[in-house]
Protein backbone atom coordinates (compact mmCIF):
# COMPACT_ATOMS: atom_id res chain seq x y z
CA UNK A 1 0.00 0.00 0.00
CA UNK A 2 1.53 3.30 -1.08
CA UNK A 3 2.20 6.03 1.40
CA UNK A 4 1.95 9.27 0.27
CA UNK A 5 3.48 12.39 1.26
CA UNK A 6 0.55 15.13 0.98
CA UNK A 7 1.95 18.91 0.30
CA UNK A 8 -0.82 21.30 2.18
CA UNK A 9 -0.33 24.90 3.64
CA UNK A 10 -1.28 26.00 6.82
CA UNK A 11 -4.98 26.53 7.12
CA UNK A 12 -5.81 29.24 10.01
CA UNK A 13 -8.14 28.65 13.07
CA UNK A 14 -6.84 25.02 14.51
CA UNK A 15 -5.99 26.78 17.84
CA UNK A 16 -7.04 23.80 20.07
CA UNK A 17 -10.00 25.68 22.53
CA UNK A 18 -10.95 24.36 26.24
CA UNK A 19 -10.90 20.86 24.98
CA UNK A 20 -9.25 20.15 22.01
CA UNK A 21 -10.15 21.69 18.37
CA UNK A 22 -14.14 21.91 17.72
CA UNK A 23 -15.20 23.34 14.14
CA UNK A 24 -19.02 23.10 11.87
CA UNK A 25 -18.63 19.41 10.75
CA UNK A 26 -18.45 21.36 7.12
CA UNK A 27 -15.21 22.91 8.29
CA UNK A 28 -13.55 19.66 9.63
CA UNK A 29 -14.90 18.43 6.29
CA UNK A 30 -12.77 20.66 4.06
CA UNK A 31 -10.33 19.36 2.10
CA UNK A 32 -6.78 18.63 4.25
CA UNK A 33 -8.38 20.42 7.07
CA UNK A 34 -8.60 17.13 9.18
CA UNK A 35 -5.35 15.90 7.88
CA UNK A 36 -3.66 18.86 8.96
CA UNK A 37 -4.52 18.98 12.30
CA UNK A 38 -3.79 15.32 12.81
CA UNK A 39 -0.33 15.73 11.44
CA UNK A 40 0.25 19.02 13.53
CA UNK A 41 -0.88 16.65 16.47
CA UNK A 42 1.54 14.02 15.62
CA UNK A 43 4.50 16.35 14.94
CA UNK A 44 3.52 18.54 18.06
CA UNK A 45 3.96 15.48 20.52
CA UNK A 46 7.35 14.07 18.79
CA UNK A 47 6.17 11.85 16.49
CA UNK A 48 4.29 8.80 16.74
CA UNK A 49 6.51 6.55 15.34
CA UNK A 50 6.51 3.13 17.39
CA UNK A 51 3.62 4.44 19.11
CA UNK A 52 0.82 3.05 20.86
CA UNK A 53 -2.31 5.78 19.81
CA UNK A 54 -6.01 4.61 21.57
CA UNK A 55 -8.55 5.41 19.11
CA UNK A 56 -12.32 6.61 19.57
CA UNK A 57 -15.13 8.52 19.50
CA UNK A 58 -18.44 9.57 20.47
CA UNK A 59 -20.15 8.51 17.14
CA UNK A 60 -21.30 11.49 15.98
CA UNK A 61 -21.35 12.31 11.89
CA UNK A 62 -17.73 11.94 10.24
CA UNK A 63 -16.44 10.00 13.39
CA UNK A 64 -16.55 6.84 11.08
CA UNK A 65 -14.62 8.47 8.08
CA UNK A 66 -12.40 10.62 10.20
CA UNK A 67 -11.49 7.56 12.59
CA UNK A 68 -10.20 5.70 9.21
CA UNK A 69 -8.05 9.11 8.05
CA UNK A 70 -6.30 8.77 11.14
CA UNK A 71 -5.77 5.28 11.22
CA UNK A 72 -4.07 5.37 7.47
CA UNK A 73 -2.01 8.79 9.00
CA UNK A 74 -1.18 7.05 11.91
CA UNK A 75 0.33 4.11 9.71
CA UNK A 76 1.92 6.80 7.30
CA UNK A 77 3.60 7.88 10.49
CA UNK A 78 4.95 4.88 11.65
CA UNK A 79 2.62 4.43 14.50
CA UNK A 80 3.28 0.81 15.64
CA UNK A 81 -0.21 0.17 17.06
CA UNK A 82 -3.96 1.57 17.48
CA UNK A 83 -6.29 0.34 19.70
CA UNK A 84 -9.77 1.39 18.30
CA UNK A 85 -13.34 1.01 20.25
CA UNK A 86 -15.07 -1.53 18.35
CA UNK A 87 -16.85 0.68 15.45
CA UNK A 88 -14.87 3.73 15.96
CA UNK A 89 -17.06 4.46 19.29
CA UNK A 90 -14.99 5.08 22.75
CA UNK A 91 -16.56 7.43 25.48
CA UNK A 92 -13.96 10.35 26.93
CA UNK A 93 -13.41 8.79 30.03
CA UNK A 94 -13.04 4.78 28.53
CA UNK A 95 -11.06 6.34 26.35
CA UNK A 96 -8.91 7.75 29.28
CA UNK A 97 -8.69 4.37 31.10
CA UNK A 98 -7.76 2.74 28.30
CA UNK A 99 -4.79 4.96 27.62
CA UNK A 100 -3.91 4.22 31.03
CA UNK A 101 -4.42 0.55 31.38
CA UNK A 102 -2.86 0.02 27.83
CA UNK A 103 -0.07 2.20 29.15
CA UNK A 104 -0.37 4.06 25.43
CA UNK A 105 1.74 6.83 24.48
CA UNK A 106 -1.64 8.82 24.09
CA UNK A 107 -4.88 9.03 22.20
CA UNK A 108 -7.32 10.64 20.07
CA UNK A 109 -10.46 10.70 21.03
CA UNK A 110 -13.55 12.13 18.33
CA UNK A 111 -16.43 14.80 19.79
CA UNK A 112 -17.36 17.88 20.25
CA UNK A 113 -18.99 16.45 23.43
CA UNK A 114 -21.57 18.41 24.63
CA UNK A 115 -21.99 20.46 21.31
CA UNK A 116 -24.73 18.91 18.80
CA UNK A 117 -23.61 16.67 16.00
CA UNK A 118 -24.35 16.11 12.64
CA UNK A 119 -23.65 17.43 9.16
CA UNK A 120 -24.53 20.91 10.01
CA UNK A 121 -23.58 20.91 13.57
CA UNK A 122 -20.29 20.43 15.35
CA UNK A 123 -17.54 17.99 15.46
CA UNK A 124 -14.18 17.85 17.54
CA UNK A 125 -11.03 16.54 17.97
CA UNK A 126 -8.68 16.58 21.16
CA UNK A 127 -4.87 14.62 22.04
CA UNK A 128 -5.06 13.12 25.37
CA UNK A 129 -1.33 12.39 26.99
CA UNK A 130 -0.04 9.09 28.55
CA UNK A 131 -1.20 9.67 31.37
CA UNK A 132 -4.68 9.66 29.93
CA UNK A 133 -5.97 13.51 30.36
CA UNK A 134 -6.16 15.94 27.97
CA UNK A 135 -2.95 17.51 26.45
CA UNK A 136 -2.08 20.42 28.79
CA UNK A 137 -1.11 24.14 27.00
CA UNK A 138 2.61 23.28 26.63
CA UNK A 139 1.54 20.29 24.24
CA UNK A 140 -1.84 22.37 22.58
CA UNK A 141 0.63 25.38 21.87
CA UNK A 142 3.05 22.85 20.31
CA UNK A 143 0.25 21.43 18.25
CA UNK A 144 -1.06 24.78 17.38
CA UNK A 145 2.33 26.39 16.94
CA UNK A 146 2.97 23.07 14.25
CA UNK A 147 -0.54 23.72 12.34
CA UNK A 148 0.84 26.85 11.16
CA UNK A 149 3.99 25.83 9.77
CA UNK A 150 2.51 22.33 7.92
CA UNK A 151 3.87 21.84 4.46
CA UNK A 152 3.11 18.45 3.80
CA UNK A 153 1.31 15.71 5.60
CA UNK A 154 1.65 11.70 5.36
CA UNK A 155 -1.28 8.86 4.67
CA UNK A 156 -1.02 5.37 3.83
CA UNK A 157 -3.18 5.08 0.52
CA UNK A 158 -5.61 1.71 0.48
CA UNK A 159 -9.24 0.69 1.82
CA UNK A 160 -11.28 1.17 4.87
CA UNK A 161 -10.44 -1.16 7.94
CA UNK A 162 -13.32 -3.39 8.81
CA UNK A 163 -14.17 -1.94 12.53
CA UNK A 164 -16.60 -3.86 13.39
CA UNK A 165 -14.59 -7.30 14.24
CA UNK A 166 -13.16 -7.74 17.58
CA UNK A 167 -9.66 -8.46 17.11
CA UNK A 168 -6.30 -7.77 15.56
CA UNK A 169 -5.89 -6.46 11.86
CA UNK A 170 -2.87 -4.87 10.36
CA UNK A 171 -2.16 -2.20 8.19
CA UNK A 172 0.98 -2.00 6.44
CA UNK A 173 3.41 -2.48 9.35
CA UNK A 174 0.80 -1.13 12.04
CA UNK A 175 -1.32 -3.21 14.23
CA UNK A 176 -4.84 -2.62 15.15
CA UNK A 177 -6.92 -3.85 17.66
CA UNK A 178 -10.46 -3.72 17.72
CA UNK A 179 -11.73 -3.40 21.32
CA UNK A 180 -14.76 -3.87 23.32
CA UNK A 181 -15.62 -0.15 24.18
CA UNK A 182 -17.29 -1.13 27.24
CA UNK A 183 -15.72 -4.32 28.55
CA UNK A 184 -12.50 -2.16 30.40
CA UNK A 185 -15.02 0.26 31.49
CA UNK A 186 -16.96 -2.11 33.40
CA UNK A 187 -14.61 -3.84 35.05
CA UNK A 188 -12.91 -0.52 36.41
CA UNK A 189 -16.38 0.72 37.80
CA UNK A 190 -16.08 -2.36 39.51
CA UNK A 191 -13.48 -1.81 41.52
CA UNK A 192 -14.57 1.81 42.69
CA UNK A 193 -17.92 1.69 43.98
CA UNK A 194 -19.54 -1.14 45.52
CA UNK A 195 -22.02 -3.19 42.66
CA UNK A 196 -23.44 -5.75 45.17
CA UNK A 197 -24.55 -2.84 47.60
CA UNK A 198 -25.92 -0.97 44.46
CA UNK A 199 -27.57 -4.18 43.15
CA UNK A 200 -29.16 -4.38 46.44
CA UNK A 201 -30.93 -1.13 46.55
CA UNK A 202 -32.13 -1.81 43.08
CA UNK A 203 -33.31 -5.23 44.13
CA UNK A 204 -35.17 -3.98 46.64
CA UNK A 205 -37.07 -1.37 44.36
CA UNK A 206 -35.61 2.02 43.99
CA UNK A 207 -36.17 3.19 40.91
CA UNK A 208 -34.13 5.51 38.14
CA UNK A 209 -34.25 6.78 34.79
CA UNK A 210 -30.72 7.49 33.01
CA UNK A 211 -31.16 9.83 30.09
CA UNK A 212 -28.22 8.89 27.78
CA UNK A 213 -29.45 11.59 24.86
CA UNK A 214 -29.15 9.21 22.26
CA UNK A 215 -25.03 9.73 22.76
CA UNK A 216 -22.25 7.49 23.48
CA UNK A 217 -22.91 6.57 27.19
CA UNK A 218 -25.92 4.83 25.88
CA UNK A 219 -24.11 1.04 25.78
CA UNK A 220 -22.31 1.83 28.70
CA UNK A 221 -25.07 2.56 30.77
CA UNK A 222 -27.17 -0.50 29.50
CA UNK A 223 -24.52 -2.65 30.41
CA UNK A 224 -23.65 -1.59 34.09
CA UNK A 225 -27.14 -0.53 35.43
CA UNK A 226 -29.62 -2.58 33.53
CA UNK A 227 -27.37 -5.85 32.56
CA UNK A 228 -24.65 -5.87 35.78
CA UNK A 229 -26.94 -3.86 38.42
CA UNK A 230 -29.88 -5.42 38.01
CA UNK A 231 -31.91 -2.25 37.21
CA UNK A 232 -35.40 -3.02 35.09
CA UNK A 233 -35.00 -3.14 31.23
CA UNK A 234 -36.03 0.73 30.23
CA UNK A 235 -33.88 2.54 33.36
CA UNK A 236 -31.95 4.08 30.61
CA UNK A 237 -33.53 6.05 28.02
CA UNK A 238 -32.07 7.31 24.59
CA UNK A 239 -29.69 4.86 24.65
CA UNK A 240 -28.96 4.08 21.54
CA UNK A 241 -26.14 6.76 19.89
CA UNK A 242 -27.02 8.31 16.70
CA UNK A 243 -25.04 10.50 14.74
CA UNK A 244 -27.41 13.76 15.40
CA UNK A 245 -28.15 12.27 19.09
CA UNK A 246 -31.92 12.37 17.99
CA UNK A 247 -31.47 15.86 16.44
CA UNK A 248 -30.80 16.57 20.47
CA UNK A 249 -28.01 18.66 22.01
CA UNK A 250 -26.57 16.28 24.38
CA UNK A 251 -25.99 18.59 27.10
CA UNK A 252 -27.04 17.37 30.40
CA UNK A 253 -28.53 20.36 31.82
CA UNK A 254 -32.37 21.11 33.03
CA UNK A 255 -32.77 22.58 29.51
CA UNK A 256 -31.62 20.40 26.86
CA UNK A 257 -32.39 16.89 29.35
CA UNK A 258 -35.91 18.70 29.60
CA UNK A 259 -37.80 15.11 29.22
CA UNK A 260 -35.67 13.63 32.36
CA UNK A 261 -36.42 17.09 34.18
CA UNK A 262 -40.59 16.57 33.73
CA UNK A 263 -40.20 13.05 34.18
CA UNK A 264 -38.50 13.54 37.35
CA UNK A 265 -40.40 16.33 38.30
CA UNK A 266 -44.01 15.36 37.56
CA UNK A 267 -45.95 12.37 39.46
CA UNK A 268 -44.47 8.88 40.12
CA UNK A 269 -40.87 10.03 39.76
CA UNK A 270 -38.61 7.68 40.40
CA UNK A 271 -35.83 8.45 43.06
CA UNK A 272 -32.73 9.02 40.95
CA UNK A 273 -32.41 10.52 37.59
CA UNK A 274 -29.34 11.09 35.65
CA UNK A 275 -28.27 12.33 32.78
CA UNK A 276 -25.12 12.70 30.31
CA UNK A 277 -23.30 14.61 27.48
CA UNK A 278 -22.57 13.68 24.07
CA UNK A 279 -19.02 12.04 24.83
CA UNK A 280 -19.86 10.30 28.61
CA UNK A 281 -17.73 12.74 30.71
CA UNK A 282 -20.60 14.94 31.73
CA UNK A 283 -23.22 13.90 34.43
CA UNK A 284 -26.35 15.82 35.67
CA UNK A 285 -27.91 14.52 38.58
CA UNK A 286 -31.75 15.13 39.95
CA UNK A 287 -33.68 13.51 42.77
CA UNK A 288 -37.25 13.35 42.68
CA UNK A 289 -38.12 16.80 42.57
CA UNK A 290 -34.51 17.97 43.51
CA UNK A 291 -32.08 19.13 40.80
CA UNK A 292 -28.83 19.35 41.95
CA UNK A 293 -26.60 21.44 41.01
CA UNK A 294 -23.09 20.12 40.15
CA UNK A 295 -21.34 22.56 42.15
CA UNK A 296 -22.97 20.89 44.89
CA UNK A 297 -22.98 17.69 43.61
CA UNK A 298 -18.98 18.03 43.31
CA UNK A 299 -19.57 18.79 47.21
CA UNK A 300 -21.85 15.65 48.23
CA UNK A 301 -19.46 13.32 46.60
CA UNK A 302 -16.44 14.97 48.44
CA UNK A 303 -19.01 14.94 51.94
CA UNK A 304 -19.38 11.16 51.61
CA UNK A 305 -17.03 9.69 49.40
CA UNK A 306 -15.46 7.72 51.71
CA UNK A 307 -18.71 5.16 51.79
CA UNK A 308 -17.50 3.92 48.07
CA UNK A 309 -14.85 1.26 48.51
CA UNK A 310 -11.86 2.98 46.96
CA UNK A 311 -12.62 6.07 48.53
CA UNK A 312 -12.65 4.35 51.93
CA UNK A 313 -9.34 5.73 52.91
CA UNK A 314 -10.56 9.31 52.45
CA UNK A 315 -9.29 12.01 49.74
CA UNK A 316 -5.73 13.58 49.64
CA UNK A 317 -7.88 16.10 48.42
CA UNK A 318 -9.92 18.01 45.96
CA UNK A 319 -9.90 20.38 42.69
CA UNK A 320 -13.11 22.86 41.52
CA UNK A 321 -12.65 25.06 38.21
CA UNK A 322 -12.37 28.71 39.67
CA UNK A 323 -16.21 29.43 38.29
CA UNK A 324 -17.52 26.34 40.08
CA UNK A 325 -19.30 27.45 43.68
CA UNK A 326 -17.55 27.11 46.86
CA UNK A 327 -19.32 24.78 48.15
CA UNK A 328 -16.58 22.17 48.06
CA UNK A 329 -14.47 24.24 49.87
CA UNK A 330 -16.48 24.17 52.83
CA UNK A 331 -16.59 20.43 52.98
CA UNK A 332 -13.07 20.30 52.05
CA UNK A 333 -12.14 22.74 55.66
CA UNK A 334 -14.02 20.36 57.23
CA UNK A 335 -12.47 17.40 56.46
CA UNK A 336 -8.89 18.68 56.79
CA UNK A 337 -7.93 18.38 53.16
CA UNK A 338 -6.77 20.60 50.53
CA UNK A 339 -8.86 21.96 47.61
CA UNK A 340 -7.25 23.66 44.70
CA UNK A 341 -8.71 26.76 42.86
CA UNK A 342 -7.79 25.71 38.75
CA UNK A 343 -8.74 27.83 35.53
CA UNK A 344 -11.78 25.89 33.14
CA UNK A 345 -11.25 22.89 31.32
CA UNK A 346 -10.11 19.17 32.47
CA UNK A 347 -6.24 19.73 31.96
CA UNK A 348 -6.06 21.38 34.76
CA UNK A 349 -6.55 18.73 37.08
CA UNK A 350 -4.22 16.14 35.64
CA UNK A 351 -1.28 17.57 37.20
CA UNK A 352 -2.84 17.66 40.65
CA UNK A 353 -4.12 14.04 40.37
CA UNK A 354 -0.82 12.82 39.18
CA UNK A 355 0.82 14.39 41.68
CA UNK A 356 -1.40 12.76 44.49
CA UNK A 357 -2.58 15.96 45.81
CA UNK A 358 -5.98 15.44 44.93
CA UNK A 359 -8.58 12.73 44.37
CA UNK A 360 -11.87 13.97 43.09
CA UNK A 361 -12.54 17.20 40.53
CA UNK A 362 -15.36 18.92 39.43
CA UNK A 363 -16.47 21.57 37.30
CA UNK A 364 -19.84 24.35 37.30
CA UNK A 365 -20.72 22.48 33.75
CA UNK A 366 -22.16 19.39 35.32
CA UNK A 367 -18.18 17.58 35.24
CA UNK A 368 -17.05 15.22 38.10
CA UNK A 369 -14.26 12.70 38.04
CA UNK A 370 -11.71 11.07 40.33
CA UNK A 371 -7.96 9.28 40.03
CA UNK A 372 -9.57 6.53 38.40
CA UNK A 373 -8.90 8.13 35.03
CA UNK A 374 -7.61 11.70 33.91
CA UNK A 375 -11.02 13.16 32.67
CA UNK A 376 -14.35 13.87 33.99
CA UNK A 377 -16.36 11.03 34.14
CA UNK A 378 -20.39 10.97 33.91
CA UNK A 379 -21.61 7.61 34.78
CA UNK A 380 -18.62 7.09 37.34
CA UNK A 381 -20.57 10.26 39.36
CA UNK A 382 -23.78 8.56 38.48
CA UNK A 383 -22.44 5.18 40.21
CA UNK A 384 -20.93 7.21 43.08
CA UNK A 385 -24.00 8.66 43.63
CA UNK A 386 -25.88 5.13 43.77
CA UNK A 387 -23.32 3.73 46.26
CA UNK A 388 -23.63 6.73 48.40
CA UNK A 389 -27.99 6.47 48.11
CA UNK A 390 -27.44 2.52 48.99
CA UNK A 391 -25.39 3.10 52.06
CA UNK A 392 -27.42 6.30 53.42
CA UNK A 393 -30.74 5.22 52.53
CA UNK A 394 -31.26 8.64 52.37
CA UNK A 395 -33.39 10.63 49.62
CA UNK A 396 -31.20 12.87 47.15
CA UNK A 397 -33.52 15.62 48.45
CA UNK A 398 -32.98 14.63 52.24
CA UNK A 399 -28.81 13.99 51.59
CA UNK A 400 -29.18 17.48 50.04
CA UNK A 401 -30.62 19.25 52.65
CA UNK A 402 -27.98 17.68 55.14
CA UNK A 403 -25.36 19.24 53.26
CA UNK A 404 -27.01 23.01 53.44
CA UNK A 405 -27.76 22.47 57.31
CA UNK A 406 -24.11 21.51 57.85
CA UNK A 407 -22.39 24.01 55.30
CA UNK A 408 -24.52 26.21 54.40
CA UNK A 409 -25.98 26.66 50.50
CA UNK A 410 -24.14 28.21 47.63
CA UNK A 411 -26.87 29.30 45.09
CA UNK A 412 -25.66 29.14 42.20
CA UNK A 413 -26.80 29.24 38.66
CA UNK A 414 -24.86 30.06 35.24
CA UNK A 415 -26.19 32.80 32.35
CA UNK A 416 -24.85 31.99 29.23
CA UNK A 417 -25.02 34.60 25.95
CA UNK A 418 -24.28 32.93 22.94
CA UNK A 419 -23.47 33.55 19.23
CA UNK A 420 -22.59 36.97 20.38
CA UNK A 421 -20.60 39.45 18.16
CA UNK A 422 -17.10 38.23 18.89
CA UNK A 423 -15.89 42.17 18.95
CA UNK A 424 -18.02 43.41 21.34
CA UNK A 425 -17.85 40.44 23.71
CA UNK A 426 -14.59 40.91 23.88
CA UNK A 427 -14.83 44.64 24.40
CA UNK A 428 -17.16 44.22 27.14
CA UNK A 429 -14.76 41.79 28.99
CA UNK A 430 -11.49 44.20 27.91
CA UNK A 431 -13.45 47.49 29.22
CA UNK A 432 -14.80 45.35 32.74
CA UNK A 433 -10.93 44.22 33.21
CA UNK A 434 -9.51 47.93 32.99
CA UNK A 435 -12.28 48.45 35.84
CA UNK A 436 -11.50 45.85 38.34
CA UNK A 437 -8.57 47.34 40.37
CA UNK A 438 -10.97 50.04 41.32
CA UNK A 439 -14.09 48.80 42.48
CA UNK A 440 -12.97 46.76 45.74
CA UNK A 441 -15.43 48.61 47.99
CA UNK A 442 -17.63 49.94 45.19
CA UNK A 443 -21.23 50.07 46.06
CA UNK A 444 -23.74 48.33 43.16
CA UNK A 445 -27.28 48.12 43.92
CA UNK A 446 -27.90 46.36 47.19
CA UNK A 447 -24.23 45.06 47.15
CA UNK A 448 -20.98 45.96 47.71
CA UNK A 449 -17.61 44.64 46.14
CA UNK A 450 -15.05 43.36 48.61
CA UNK A 451 -12.60 42.63 45.78
CA UNK A 452 -11.97 41.58 42.02
CA UNK A 453 -9.35 40.19 39.75
CA UNK A 454 -8.67 38.59 36.81
CA UNK A 455 -7.69 34.91 37.79
CA UNK A 456 -4.92 33.12 36.83
CA UNK A 457 -2.88 30.14 38.00
CA UNK A 458 0.19 28.88 38.68
CA UNK A 459 0.74 25.17 38.97
CA UNK A 460 1.74 24.09 41.87
CA UNK A 461 2.92 20.97 40.42
CA UNK A 462 5.46 22.23 36.96
CA UNK A 463 5.30 25.89 37.65
CA UNK A 464 3.25 26.54 34.67
CA UNK A 465 1.30 29.79 34.25
CA UNK A 466 -2.03 30.59 32.84
CA UNK A 467 -3.21 33.94 32.39
CA UNK A 468 -6.85 35.50 31.50
CA UNK A 469 -8.67 32.36 33.22
CA UNK A 470 -12.31 34.89 34.04
CA UNK A 471 -12.79 37.72 35.46
CA UNK A 472 -14.11 37.33 39.40
CA UNK A 473 -15.80 40.27 41.18
CA UNK A 474 -16.41 38.78 44.97
CA UNK A 475 -19.62 41.17 47.15
CA UNK A 476 -19.70 41.47 50.91
CA UNK A 477 -21.98 38.61 52.07
CA UNK A 478 -20.57 35.26 50.60
CA UNK A 479 -21.37 36.48 46.69
CA UNK A 480 -19.34 36.42 43.41
CA UNK A 481 -19.68 37.04 39.65
CA UNK A 482 -17.37 35.44 37.05
CA UNK A 483 -17.42 36.37 33.27
CA UNK A 484 -15.60 34.71 30.88
CA UNK A 485 -15.74 33.31 27.71
CA UNK A 486 -15.96 29.86 26.16
CA UNK A 487 -13.57 28.17 24.69
CA UNK A 488 -15.72 25.38 22.91
CA UNK A 489 -18.03 27.23 21.56
CA UNK A 490 -18.33 27.36 17.33
CA UNK A 491 -19.81 30.01 16.15
CA UNK A 492 -19.31 33.65 17.49
CA UNK A 493 -18.93 34.10 20.99
CA UNK A 494 -20.74 32.86 24.33
CA UNK A 495 -20.70 34.89 27.44
CA UNK A 496 -20.86 32.97 30.50
CA UNK A 497 -21.74 35.07 33.56
CA UNK A 498 -21.45 32.51 36.87
CA UNK A 499 -23.53 33.54 39.97
CA UNK A 500 -23.00 32.46 43.46
CA UNK A 501 -24.46 33.61 46.82
CA UNK A 502 -24.00 31.56 49.76
CA UNK A 503 -26.46 31.52 52.12
CA UNK A 504 -26.20 30.50 55.76
CA UNK A 505 -29.74 31.12 57.45
CA UNK A 506 -31.24 27.65 58.54
CA UNK A 507 -34.67 29.64 57.40
CA UNK A 508 -33.42 29.97 54.03
CA UNK A 509 -32.08 27.08 52.60
CA UNK A 510 -34.88 26.45 50.54
CA UNK A 511 -35.61 29.37 48.19
CA UNK A 512 -35.59 29.42 44.87
CA UNK A 513 -32.32 30.22 43.19
CA UNK A 514 -33.33 33.10 40.93
CA UNK A 515 -34.92 34.84 44.03
CA UNK A 516 -31.44 34.62 45.78
CA UNK A 517 -29.37 35.13 42.87
CA UNK A 518 -31.10 38.18 41.83
CA UNK A 519 -28.97 41.17 43.35
CA UNK A 520 -25.89 39.54 42.68
CA UNK A 521 -27.02 39.09 38.69
CA UNK A 522 -27.92 42.89 38.62
CA UNK A 523 -25.03 43.68 40.45
CA UNK A 524 -23.00 41.97 37.33
CA UNK A 525 -25.00 43.08 34.77
CA UNK A 526 -24.81 46.69 35.62
CA UNK A 527 -20.42 46.60 36.43
CA UNK A 528 -20.63 45.11 32.98
CA UNK A 529 -22.56 47.24 30.35
CA UNK A 530 -23.38 43.78 29.34
CA UNK A 531 -26.90 44.94 27.83
CA UNK A 532 -25.86 47.98 26.09
CA UNK A 533 -22.44 46.48 24.61
CA UNK A 534 -24.09 43.28 23.64
CA UNK A 535 -27.31 44.10 22.82
CA UNK A 536 -28.55 41.18 24.50
CA UNK A 537 -31.46 42.17 27.05
CA UNK A 538 -31.12 37.80 28.04
CA UNK A 539 -29.32 35.12 28.53
CA UNK A 540 -29.96 32.14 25.74
CA UNK A 541 -29.67 29.73 28.41
CA UNK A 542 -29.85 29.19 32.12
CA UNK A 543 -28.55 26.76 33.71
C1 LIG B 1 -17.06 24.15 28.70
C2 LIG B 1 -17.23 24.10 30.20
C3 LIG B 1 -15.99 23.53 30.86
C4 LIG B 1 -15.69 22.15 30.26
C5 LIG B 1 -15.59 22.24 28.76
C6 LIG B 1 -15.43 20.89 28.11
O1 LIG B 1 -15.98 25.00 28.37
O2 LIG B 1 -17.52 25.37 30.71
O3 LIG B 1 -16.19 23.46 32.25
O4 LIG B 1 -14.48 21.65 30.78
O5 LIG B 1 -16.77 22.83 28.22
O6 LIG B 1 -16.46 20.04 28.48
P1 LIG B 1 -16.18 26.51 27.88
O7 LIG B 1 -14.82 27.00 27.54
O8 LIG B 1 -17.16 26.46 26.75
O9 LIG B 1 -16.82 27.24 29.05
V1 LIG B 1 -16.96 18.81 27.42
O10 LIG B 1 -17.91 17.77 28.27
O11 LIG B 1 -17.82 19.82 26.31
O12 LIG B 1 -15.56 18.27 26.77
CO1 LIG C 1 -18.20 16.06 27.31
Amino acid sequence: MPMQNVRTTPIEGQKPGTSGLRKKTAVFRRPHFLENYVQATFDGIGGVEGKTLVIGGDGRFFNDAAVQIILRMACANGAAKCIVGRGGLLSTPAASHLIRLRKADGGLILSASHNPGGPDADFGLKFNGPNGGPATEAVTDRIFACTQTLTFYKIAAGEDVDLAQLGTHKLEGMTIEIVDPVADYAALMQTIVDFPKIKALFAGGFTMCFDAMHAITGPYAHTILEDMLGAPKGTVINGQPSPDFGKGHPDPNPIWAKTLMDKMYGADAPDFGAASDGDGDRNMIVGRGAYVTPSDSLALLTAHAHLAPAYRGGLAGVARSMPTSRAVDRVATSLGIGCFETPTGWKFFGNLLDAGKVTLCGEESAGTGSDHVREKDGLWAVLLWLNILAETGKSVSDLMADLWAAHGRCYYSRLDYEDVDSDKANSMIDALRVRLPMLAGARIGAMTVENADEFSYLDPVDGSKSMGQGLRIVFEGGARAVFRLSGTGTQGATIRLYLEQLETDPARLQDAPEDMLRNVRDAALELSDLTAITGRTAPDVIT
